[in-house]
């Protein structure tokens, strides 16, 4: 659900990039942040060790398009991929309306990566959600790797639900498809804002959070 400030004619929604450690979240973020203008975006924040893994998240905001005269927000968090760090994933999902599920393409990763998707789910369920309902992408990354599973075996193992979702094959350290993610996953969560809320926008005072 996102935060509608009415005064500011404002609608803020939050997309959380998730996937297992070291599959690329960061590397999205930092990317992102390096080819949006500043007036369209505020600073990075990385809350990282000094191993260079995110330790609580990365927090990037940005402004965009006008919705029916409201200005949108987004803010993008990853949540860190370390399997030890749950509660903190679990904080970073409060109130998520968006996620970018990213995949790590090596044949090695397999496990971590189907372990990591059941961990969002399981996530989402403790929130009385369910990826039924969230909007998300799938980002295959790291294609530019040797050795790679097939996207079609990566499909198989992660877009295997009832409803498949679009997915992405990206190299985010040289942005290959990192904005098509991001730029399908707005769109996905912004027709669903229309179609159940969008008439929040035209009754001041209503709703919100
Ligand atoms: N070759 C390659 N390396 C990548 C790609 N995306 C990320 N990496 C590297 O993978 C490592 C972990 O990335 P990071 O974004 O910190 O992962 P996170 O733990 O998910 O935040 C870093 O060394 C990145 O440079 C990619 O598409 N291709
Ligand atoms: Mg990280």
């Amino acid at each position: 659900m996102p935060t509608i400030n009415y005064a500011a004619k404002e609608i803020q929604f939050k997309i959380v990039y998730c996937g297992a450690a070291l599959c690329g979240k960061t590397t999205n973020l930092v990317y992102i942040h390096s080819r949006i203008a500043p007036a369209h975006r505020g600073d990075l924040v990385s809350l990282a060790t000094a191993a260079d893994r995110t330790l609580f998240f990365d927090f990037l905001p940005l402004s965009a398009v006008i919705l029916q005269g409201f200005k949108t927000k987004f803010q993008l968090y990853t949540v860190p991929g370390q399997v030890i760090y749950n509660a903190t994933r679990q904080l970073v999902l409060r109130n998520v309306d968006g996620v970018v599920f990213v995949a790590d393409s090596q044949w090695d990763k397999m496990e971590e990566n189907v372990e990591s998707f059941r961990n969002l789910e399981q996530n989402l369920q403790k929130q009385s959600l369910s990826l039924d309902a969230v909007p998300y992408v799938l980002q295959l990354n790291k294609r530019d790797l040797q050795d790679v599973a097939p996207t079609n075996y990566l499909q198989y193992l992660l877009n295997n639900r009832k409803r498949r979702v679009q997915s992405f094959e990206s190299i985010a350290t040289t942005g290959v498809n990192v904005f098509s993610t991001l730029d399908a996953v707005t769109q996905v969560l912004l027709h669903k804002f229309n179609r159940e809320r969008g008439q929040l926008l035209a009754v001041p005072g209503g709703g919100g959070r």
